[in-house]
């Protein structure tokens, strides 16, 4: 049944915003004429669901922005950040540390992969991103290796918006119009065509991560520092990686001495159906950044966390003891109210055995978005945990168009899904029950047929 209640209760419409008081946010990654002549305004949010200006329920079919796995408003988190702020609202990150961020680095390297014992706090998963390149460059220059400071991404890549994450990345949309950005080349993506319709991990395509190989052969290892990816990509539209690519990669950098750095800030935190995507693939990188499911999305907070040879090397390097041996860091890094807010949710995440959930519920959301394959439009299907892309037949030469439509039309019908370049992208709360997985691909169906 749709929680979605027409109510147009007139206090309600009494209360829109005029079309003039929406000008002045200037929208991140929106279409900033269209929104403003058709806003969509949540003002409360509760376990699967956010509330409209109108009143309106709407489910969360992406968990905030694949943020808020847990659910949103959950009370131990709430209670921590309240208190939080009560107790501290701010103490200086440099040359003073506050007690909540020992005991959130303590639970981040609990539950990472044996080997990442480091943990260096981000305000978000775009400055992860940068922390982790810079901090792939100094290691290198430590070690007396400083040529090597190249980077290697992939394209559908995503790792943020900054220019270091901005350059390693590989959407062209998000590049095009920003100039030089660092030194980076970048593997292919491994959507291939004999993949499509794949249930969970594709079979082909293990053979792409020997272009590593090439670009080696390149631009030679003595200048690469490292090779950023995703273990599964989010916003490039759910590009799961074939059987043994990631095994390859890990295998190629070893070979030639270079850093593997996963951006887990969409797979860290149980999306995978297991505590990271280092665990669900068996592969342990360098350096892991993480960001959103760190708080449940509840406050902006992202980490980095590094070999202890990594921080080892800066640790010898550092010069006299009071030296600063990494140059680098936040005006909010470690903030005492996002530490507050990672702490629960890093417990409420363990106790209530969020990974679990996921992998006892993927297997009906894998069985329910593959039932979509045979309607109109319909040209991909991806997933993993719970994860999924619909990829989205071109209209003429707008690909975007056809996803944007579905996007609105499912939000009329009470149902929040992410349009990304071509695909519609799916990720529901950990917490979703089989009828709301159920309302989530009936919504969407009837979305697309109706799409032209
Ligand atoms: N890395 C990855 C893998 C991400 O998915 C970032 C870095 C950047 O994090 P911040 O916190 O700086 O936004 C992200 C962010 C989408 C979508 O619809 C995904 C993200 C952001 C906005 C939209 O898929 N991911």
């Amino acid at each position: 049944m749709s929680k979605h209640a027409n109510t147009s209760d007139a206090q309600a419409l009494n209360d829109l915003p005029s079309r003039e008081s929406l000008e002045a946010f200037w929208m991140p990654y929106t279409g900033n004429r269209y929104f403003k002549d058709n806003p969509l305004i949540v003002t409360s949010a509760q376990g699967c669901y956010l509330t409209t200006q109108e009143g309106n329920t709407i489910f969360d079919g992406l968990s905030g922005l694949w943020c808020c796995g847990m659910g949103h408003g959950r009370p131990e988190i709430v209670e921590a950040v309240s208190k939080g702020i009560q107790t501290l609202d701010f103490s200086p990150s440099f040359q003073v540390g506050n007690d909540l961020a020992f005991k959130a680095a303590n639970k981040v390297k609990e539950l990472t992969p044996d080997g990442l014992d480091y943990v260096f706090f981000t305000n978000s998963g775009s400055d992860a991103a940068d922390t982790s390149l810079k901090m792939a460059r100094a290691y290198w220059r430590m070690k007396g290796q400083g040529t090597k400071t190249l980077f290697i991404g992939r394209a559908r890549g995503y790792h943020g918006v900054n220019y270091g994450g901005m350059s390693v990345g590989g959407i062209g949309a998000n590049r095009k119009l920003y100039g030089q950005g660092i030194e980076a080349d970048h593997l292919p993506h491994t959507c291939l065509e004999q993949n499509r319709f794949s249930k969970g991990l594709p079979e082909h395509g293990v053979e792409l991560a020997d272009r590593l190989e090439d670009l080696v052969a390149l631009h030679d290892a003595s200048n690469i520092a490292a090779v950023i990816v995703e273990p599964m990509s989010g916003s490039g539209g759910v590009v799961i990686p074939p059987k043994g690519y990631l095994n390859k990669l890990r295998a190629i950098c070893d070979k030639h001495n270079i850093l593997l750095i996963f951006d887990e800030v969409i797979t860290g935190f149980g999306r995978t159906g297991h505590a990271f995507g280092a665990d669900a693939f068996g592969v342990t990188p360098d350096i892991m950044t993480l960001a959103k499911g760190l708080t449940n999305g509840c406050i902006p907070m992202g980490a980095v966390v590094s070999s202890s040879e990594i921080y080892q090397t800066f640790m010898q390097n550092g010069g006299s003891e009071y030296n600063t041996e990494f140059p680098h860091g936040y005006t909010y890094s470690a903030h005492p109210v996002a530490c507050a807010a990672a702490l629960a949710a890093m417990e409420v995440f363990e106790e209530q055995k969020m990974a679990q959930k996921v992998a006892e519920l993927s297997p009906y959301f894998e069985q329910q978005i593959h039932q979509l394959k045979g309607l109109k439009h319909v040209v991909d299907i991806r997933n993993f945990g719970l994860a999924g892309a619909i990829e989205i037949d071109s209209f003429g030469n707008e690909p975007t168009k056809r996803p944007f439509e579905i996007f609105r039309r499912c939000w009329d019908k009470g149902m929040f899904v992410r349009c990304g370049g071509n695909t519609i992208q799916l990720a529901p709360p950990f917490i979703s029950t089989k009828a709301q997985v159920d309302e989530l691909f009936n919504v969407l169906s009837d979305a697309i047929v109706a799409t032209n």
